[in-house]
């Protein structure tokens, strides 16, 4: 019982370390804020509506598993619902093309804008919101 409990602590230890390095310095710890350091390009410390288009295109390619022109439903299925899907995808014969995960993301970047500002701060990918976007950034 020790030694499996000592396991599990230096697993945790180790999960902790990894996080930590990949996030910012300034940032460690918070896993939603990682993603920021990663795009921003200007080195404002946020991500603008650019960079999160960006982070956006980058998780579309990471997520269309079969390499094609769009995501279907199956590709996107941990990270938008049925509805969101059907809402943006307005050229029915296929999933998800660039430009319309780009309006996804752009709607979800202002959603979670809530101090209207330019920019998506730390503290605004953590609110539901912000996961929500986070959800079709992450990669
Ligand atoms: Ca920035
Ligand atoms: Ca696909
Ligand atoms: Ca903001």
């Amino acid at each position: 019982m020790k030694s499996r409990f000592a396991l599990s602590l230096a697993a945790l230890a180790a999960a902790g370390f990894a996080a930590a390095a990949a996030a910012p310095a300034a940032e460690a710890g918070h896993r939603e804020c990682s993603i920021i350091g990663k795009f921003d390009r200007n080195r404002d410390g946020k991500l603008n509506v650019f960079e999160a288009k960006r982070a956006g295109k980058a998780a579309f390619a990471a997520i269309n598993k079969d390499g094609d022109r769009t995501l279907e439903p199956g590709e996107v299925s941990q990270r938008i619902g049925a509805e969101t899907f059907d809402k943006y995808n307005l050229i029915k014969r296929k999933g998800l093309d660039r430009v319309e995960w780009s309006r996804l993301v752009k709607a979800r970047f202002y959603a979670a804008n809530t101090d209207g500002d330019r920019t998506i701060e730390c503290g605004e990918l953590k609110t539901k919101a912000g996961h929500r976007l986070l959800a079709v950034i992450w990669n």
